[in-house]
């Protein structure tokens, strides 16, 4: 059999594989699979470093499936290769409940997948973070143990999305010449030719960025081949634009958006087999084609072992670290860090913007938790998050803990995501928080995915003052919240924040997300040994006797609500105040602990610089709300908190109707 022969009956494995599964399931996208069939063959059967008997080996490389639709692309190479879980079952079992093969490819559910991808975009720039992350870890581990490539596979509709602008130029800048993106150039997509919709020179706009860019033909593998060996050696980013036919192979629909997003039928995958002479039955790989594929795949073996044992070269202390790292361990030396840090903070009292209180924690834990990158979307003095002694990474010296990210809050986030799947750096970054829209779409993927990923989001309200409305954030958090499994973190003071960073770096398996004060916060938690936050709400200052009035307020608005207690006491009246950090985990408490956090007392105000949405899930129907209920306005922060009613008296006075109400 001659390799080209050998070739096309691998690439046609592919395209069968994924139009019978499709047809099965009467639901999911061929033509991707059956265009891009061909370069996928030739990168994994040729160029790509993985062993499916160890899919989380370090040093492999890793492939993105930017366009996640054209997922059984995926599933049939994995089961092709040889990825043991991907069985024939699985591929059967197509975008049904529970299989693993699910109709988007989702990193958590199948072995073997880099990072989930569908939201059109997102994998190309996750793709930009694992990149960065390969080339941090070789500055500080070194190329025997760290030297592997990022592959990407996008669609047009990838490169339609703005993100992907976010992402070249964050990679051209970077200089990030082990990332390599194939572009299955098809010039189909949905609505049909893309030229109902774009005329963008994309190998331009990329040169234009800093990428080396070629142009092929994408059923050509000695073409393709040849183009991945010459952006290897490019010492830029590449972009490989591959000419393909979407469908490929289908007599009728080849070629039309037809083939894009439904089963072919019947009778077109019948004319299909006989076009490409495939005589095998649906789900049945004929022996010397699943032979070769699962010789590629068995090939990653050798490959694994050797740079196990150049791992193993490693002076103890170093690969010590690396595995640490690479599990996603923090130092034991941290809790005590944190400790000795809310000791001091507890006890100087320093009134500080929680932002600053954040900068005062990366001081003193970064030492610690080398394995931490921070950045910031070029707001790093707003944002606290660089600290003492952090060296930001240039384009030539990886070495540094700290990303200049540029104005790209998008491209951030996706990347952050691709820096903590990729492993071995825990990051970290900032930004506005009212431009968490910004970030929005992949903060969704790093909480579906499970991935601890830090965002610091400073700026927090009205309390940021004359910047007016377009800055300060009045569903943001009600938004954050609305995301499950994202921890939305807002403290009171220094004490808290400390609590919320141990909380973010402890949580391995939920991002979080830092909300944070410009405007200065007096101290109040107590600051003992145990993290109060970590309950997500806490008795922040007890009643002077059996409480008439419950206040539960968050981040600034703690303080305030301390000074309506100290009014309404005056008055005689015995008032709590709950402090609440994080809704979240204070849902996940059992029933009777978050009553007892609740408490009796008659009336229940709950006090926050933003709406009210949220607040009945803790405090049921049976309580007033202090905040805001329209965007914010220009002007000082104190003049803002008056303007809108969010003042002591304000909640004195609702503290008090409610009390004669009940
Ligand atoms: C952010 C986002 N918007 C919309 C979609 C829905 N969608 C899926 S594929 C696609 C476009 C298909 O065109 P193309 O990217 O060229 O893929 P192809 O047709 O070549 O498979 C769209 C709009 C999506 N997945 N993500």
């Amino acid at each position: 059999m001659s390799s080209r022969h050998s070739h096309d009956r691998m690439a046609n494995a592919i395209r069968f594989l994924s139009m019978d599964a499709v047809e099965a399931a009467n639901s999911g996208h061929p033509g991707l699979p059956m265009g891009a069939a061909d370069i996928a063959t030739v990168l994994f059967a040729q160029v790509l470093k993985i062993d499916p008997s160890a899919p989380h080996w370090p040093d492999r490389d890793r492939f993105v499936l930017s366009a996640g639709h054209g997922s059984m692309l995926l599933y049939s190479v994995l089961h092709l290769m040889g990825f043991p879980k991907v069985t024939m079952e699985e591929i059967k079992r197509f975008r049904q409940l529970g299989s693993l093969t699910p109709g988007h490819p989702e990193n958590f559910v199948t072995e073997g997948i880099e990072t989930t991808t569908g939201p059109l975009g997102q994998g190309i720039a996750t793709a930009v973070g694992m990149a960065m992350a390969e080339k941090a870890l070789q500055a500080r581990y070194g190329a025997e143990v760290v030297d592997h490539h990022t592959y990407v596979l996008c669609s047009d509709g990838d490169l339609m999305e703005g993100i992907s602008q976010e992402a070249a130029d964050l990679a051209g800048h970077l200089k990030l010449s082990k990332l390599i993106v194939l572009w299955d150039d098809n010039l189909i997509s949905i609505d049909g030719a893309t030229s109902l919709s774009g005329s963008t020179d994309q190998l331009a706009r990329f040169a234009a960025s800093g990428w080396s860019t070629t142009r092929v033909d994408g059923h050509d593998p000695a073409a393709i081949l040849a183009a991945i060996e010459a952006a290897k050696a490019s010492g830029k980013p590449s972009l490989i634009a591959c000419r393909t036919t979407i469908g490929f192979g289908a007599p009728k629909k080849a070629g039309s958006e037809k083939a894009h997003g439904s089963p072919l039928g019947a009778e077109e995958i019948a004319a299909t087999r006989a076009a490409l002479g495939w005589e095998a039955a649906p789900f049945e790989v004929p022996a010397d084609v699943l032979d070769a594929w699962r010789a590629a795949g068995a090939a990653g073996k050798a490959r694994r072992t050797a740079w196990e044992q150049r791992l193993a070269t490693l002076p103890a202390d170093r690969q010590a670290e690396f595995q640490r790292t690479q599990a996603g361990r923090l130092p034991e030396a941290l809790a005590d860090a944190f400790a000795a840090f809310k000791a001091k903070a507890a006890a100087d009292k320093a009134a500080v913007a929680t932002r600053k209180s954040s900068e005062m924690v990366l001081d003193a834990i970064t030492p610690v938790v080398p394995e931490m990158l921070g950045g910031s979307a070029d707001l790093t003095g707003s944002n606290n998050t660089k600290a003492k002694g952090a060296k930001a990474i240039t384009p030539d010296d990886f070495s540094g803990s700290f990303v200049h990210w540029g104005v790209r809050e998008h491209g951030m986030s996706a990347a952050m995501n691709g820096i903590a799947l990729h492993k071995g750096l825990i990051p970290f970054s900032g930004g506005f928080l009212v431009f968490s829209d910004y970030c929005r779409p992949a903060i969704r993927l790093a909480a579906l995915m499970g991935e601890r990923v830090i965002h610091v989001l400073t700026h927090d309200s009205i309390g940021l003052g004359e910047d007016g409305p377009t800055h300060q954030p009045v569903e943001h958090l009600a938004a954050l919240r609305a995301i499950p499994d994202l921890l939305v973190l807002r403290p009171a003071d220094t004490v808290e924040t400390a609590e919320c960073w141990q909380i973010a770096l402890e949580t391995t398996d939920r991002p979080s997300a830092l909300i944070l004060s410009r405007q200065n916060l007096p101290v109040l938690a107590p600051g003992g040994g145990e993290n109060l936050s970590r309950g997500g709400a806490y008795e922040i200052l007890p009643a002077s006797g059996k409480a008439q009035v419950s206040l539960f307020a968050t981040g600034s608005e703690v303080s305030l609500a301390a000074e309506a207690k100290k009014m309404l006491e005056a008055q005689g009246v015995p008032t709590r105040v709950v402090s609440v950090p994080c809704f979240e985990l204070f849902l996940e408490r059992p029933a009777a602990e978050r009553a007892a956090v609740i408490g009796d007392a008659p009336a229940k105000v709950a006090v926050e610089a933003a709406v009210r949405m949220g607040w009945a899930d803790l405090l049921g129907s049976d309580f007033a709300f202090v905040g805001m209920t329209s965007f914010g306005a220009s002007a000082p922060g104190k003049d803002l908190f008056k303007h809108f009613g969010i003042t002591p008296e304000s909640v004195v006075a609702k503290a008090l109707d409610r009390l004669k109400q009940n």
